[in-house]
């Protein structure tokens, strides 16, 4: 029901006491106004207000009266503006990109604003030090702490990174031990300053490689079929940086002889999380450059090699490496396909069926096929396989006889283009001799296996970074994590796990320098053969671990994607299945003991116990020394008991076998690091934790029986127990 109107005139009359503000906005509400009439109501409170009334002659009054009204107006102003404020949303308005990477430094100057009792107090924004705001709020009414209870006050400060050089004290220290005084003066100026530009420019364009991921356009507007794939930006970019900086460039200059590996590698290690997966395109760009190397630079690949090694953005070539179809990546030998037709000119025409080709905007693949002869005969078989080079262009930018299917969809290296191809007469040129396209692709392999390792550790130290910076800034049950003893007893086994594999990681880069320039012995051939599978099995699992453990430490926070931590687990599970998955690289520990004879093993135990004696004379390693020394024992019973056995036994151990490899060898590089003069406390900790794991679990193993006879049956057994119709297969 309407409330009469009520002439203003009329309050005039009323008496002062019973003026209030509400009963004056209720009047301006219900009659119309003019700009007099509200002067006339002015006028009346001033005139007729209890306080003025008392104190002041009217036109005295008047005066103090509009500015005792100007000052209630600007309080209820400032009230209402005030509140306004505080539910001014604390979520900040920028992309996902820039609240977590770009945040990190940069940009989300967000702030949270909020009412407090007396004063208005505010967060500060998301990069920011943000102060305990549950102390701040502590006197505050609740209904005004969550006046918006969607949002509340609280913004937790996120983990940041900054320059992964200079956080990383062990990757400094190691370098200074290792590197000749004149070498580290340069290696360190570069790596600091590579460490500054991947924290400002590399790791947003990473973000934005992840946030744009590639996308295939097969045909244009008029039907005709394209192929493009389109790819964001900052990935174009990561390319030229990697020329700019010399990441495949570095290894084959060697201007710094063999330490040359040892650098490249490091700075790998800096880029690799922050890439956006442009680490993949290098790791096969580097095999391409050490397979034509490995020939001998012929000469119809000098330009590709120059290509793929310069430091010049506009001439560096990127390649591929195709070794995956449709009936595996494993067995190679027996999955591929792709026939290879010979030309009149010399050249092949490939014909076949990619399964999965990464990086396949590369410049150039490697990729392996079977050579038909005239008469349409192929041979079966690793014999039959030949290694092949092609370009993925022509002159005028047309796909050399390749369509690509489809991309694929990745649980995790989303920002890498990875795709389906058909090879429908793609030119190329056979690169091997005729059969040997196994053993001429192991160069390949070789190196991205390395590649792949660089990538675990460094997936390890970027979760490990992120978690102990959040460590300092979250804080649960009134103190920060870094103050709960448990919370930094996990900190810690991640970090003795990455710094163990961080010393294999360069153990083979020390290696392969040697080996690139000749500087190496015959001991050090076999540990490169024998480590580089060991170490990519070895670390390809423990990234994943370790990221795990990694994103449990931020709670939910890590299992979301907009905080960026979520994707890094995602990505570090393909580190187990790239260039063999686990079981694959066990087998190929087994395949370099029998092509050596055993060669191999003699130098791992040779090489351990003769670098394990150095550690003896420090007594705070001695019992951890005992324990490798007694797992080298069993390794070395073990090895001779399982010979006898002949290949099932053997196989049945083989993940055991390279694991206990994997754990030896790097309890000895962690010992032997502890036993330097300048050695810290935390470096024999470190060698000291790492030699509490389960040293030797082919032996444990072993004596729980796990690879007795029956024990496979057992297995299948185990696996298919009382499946409906699987079981009645077996
Ligand atoms: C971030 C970094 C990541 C990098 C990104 C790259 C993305 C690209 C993704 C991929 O392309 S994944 C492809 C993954 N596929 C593989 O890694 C292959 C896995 N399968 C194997 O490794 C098999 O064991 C293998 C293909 C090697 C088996 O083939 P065969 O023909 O049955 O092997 P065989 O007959 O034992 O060996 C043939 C020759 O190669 C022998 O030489 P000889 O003829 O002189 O005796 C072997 O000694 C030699 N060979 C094999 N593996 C070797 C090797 N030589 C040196 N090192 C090795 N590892």
């Amino acid at each position: 029901m309407q409330t009469p109107a009520m002439p203003l005139g009329q309050l005039a009359s009323w008496p002062a006491e019973e003026l209030s503000l509400s009963k004056l906005v209720s009047a301006r509400r219900i009659a119309p106004v003019s700009a007099s009439a509200f002067t006339e109501l002015f006028n009346h409170v001033v005139g007729r207000g209890r306080w003025l009334k008392a104190k002041q002659t009217r036109p005295l009054g008047s005066f103090f009266g509009r500015f005792w009204f100007a000052f209630w107006l600007l309080v209820c102003l400032f009230i209402y503006f005030g509140k306004l404020a505080m539910w001014t949303p604390c979520k900040p308005k920028l992309s996902n990109c820039e609240v977590w990477w770009q945040s990190l430094g940069q940009a989300g100057n967000q702030k949270c604003k909020h009412w407090g009792k007396r004063r208005i107090a505010f967060s500060k924004g998301w990069n920011q030090q943000v102060e305990p705001m549950d102390q701040k709020c502590s006197s505050q009414h609740p209904r005004e702490l969550f006046a918006r209870k969607e949002i509340g006050v609280f913004c937790q400060e996120q983990p940041r990174i900054g320059n992964p050089y200079l956080e990383d004290a062990f990757l400094q220290d190691y370098l200074k031990s290792q590197l000749p005084t004149e070498v580290f003066a340069d290696v360190r100026l570069d790596l600091e300053q590579f460490g500054a530009r991947v924290k400002d420019e590399i790791d947003l364009l990473g973000r934005e490689c992840e946030l744009n991921p590639p996308q295939l356009k097969q045909f244009d507007a008029w039907g005709r079929r394209v192929d493009e794939i389109i790819t964001c930006p900052a990935w174009k970019r990561m390319k030229e940086i990697s020329a700019e900086e010399g990441l495949i460039a570095e290894a084959y200059e060697r201007r710094y002889s063999n330490w040359s590996r040892v650098h490249q590698i490091a700075k790998l290690y800096l880029f690799a999380t922050s890439s956006g997966l442009f680490s993949c395109p290098l790791a096969m760009t580097d095999g391409a450059a050490k397979v034509i190397e490995s020939l001998g630079i012929p000469k119809a690949l000098k330009e590709v090699f120059i290509h793929l090694t310069s430091r010049d953005p506009a001439k560096f070539w990127t390649s591929g490496q195709w070794m995956t179809e449709r009936r595996g990546g494993s067995d190679v030998a027996g999955g591929t396909e792709t026939v290879a037709l010979e030309l009149p000119d010399g050249s092949y025409s490939l014909h076949g069926l990619k399964w999965f080709t990464s990086a396949t905007d590369s410049d150039i693949t490697l990729t392996l096929a079977r050579s038909m002869t005239a008469d349409g005969q192929i041979q079966q078989g690793s014999k039959g396989l030949s290694l092949f080079y092609l370009k993925m262009r022509d002159e005028e930018g047309k796909l050399n006889g390749i369509e690509i299917q489809r991309l694929k969809d990745k649980l995790g290296t989303r920002q890498l283009p990875t795709a389906e191809l058909l090879l429908n007469e793609a030119k190329s040129l056979k690169i091997s001799a005729e059969g040997r396209g196994v053993a001429s692709i192991a160069n390949m392999l070789t190196i991205t296996r390395i590649h792949n390792v660089i990538c675990a550790v460094a997936y390890m130290r970027r979760v490990i970074t992120l978690a102990r910076d959040y460590a300092t800034k979250r804080e649960a049950f009134g103190k920060p994590l870094k103050a709960h003893p448990l919370h930094m007893q996990t900190l810690a086994r991640m970090e003795v796990q990455a710094r163990g594999a961080f010393l294999l990681m360069m153990e083979i880069g020390k290696l392969l320098g040697l080996e690139e320039t000749k500087k190496d012995t015959e001991q050090d051939q076999h540990m490169l053969r024998l480590l580089t599978p060991v170490a990519k099995l070895y670390t390809g699992k423990q990234a994943v671990a370790v990221t795990s453990e990694g994103l449990e430490c931020f709670g939910g926070q890590g299992y979301m994607e907009d905080t960026g931590l979520a994707g890094i687990l995602r990505d570090a599970q393909v580190l187990t299945i790239w260039e063999g998955t686990t079981n694959i690289l066990s087998l190929d520990v087994l395949r370099s003991l029998v092509k050596s004879q055993g060669k191999v093993l003699d130098a791992f135990f040779s090489t351990a116990q003769a670098r394990l004696k150095v550690a003896l004379s420090v007594s705070e390693l001695e019992i951890s020394v005992q324990i490798v020394q007694n797992a080298l024992h069993k390794l070395r019973q073990f090895t001779q008991k399982i010979s006898l056995k002949g290949e099932p036994g053997m196989q049945l151990s083989a993940r055991d076998f390279a694991y206990a490899l994997a754990r030896i060898y790097g309890g000895v590089l962690l010992l032997e690091y502890a036993a330097r003069p300048n050695a810290s406390a935390t470096d024999i900790y470190t060698a000291q934790r790492w030699c509490h794991q389960d040293m030797c679990p082919v032996d444990s193993e072993d004596k729980a029986g796990s690879y007795s006879t029956g024990a496979a049956s057992l297995d299948i057994s185990l696996v298919y127990d009382k499946h409906p119709v699987l079981k009645g297969r077996l």
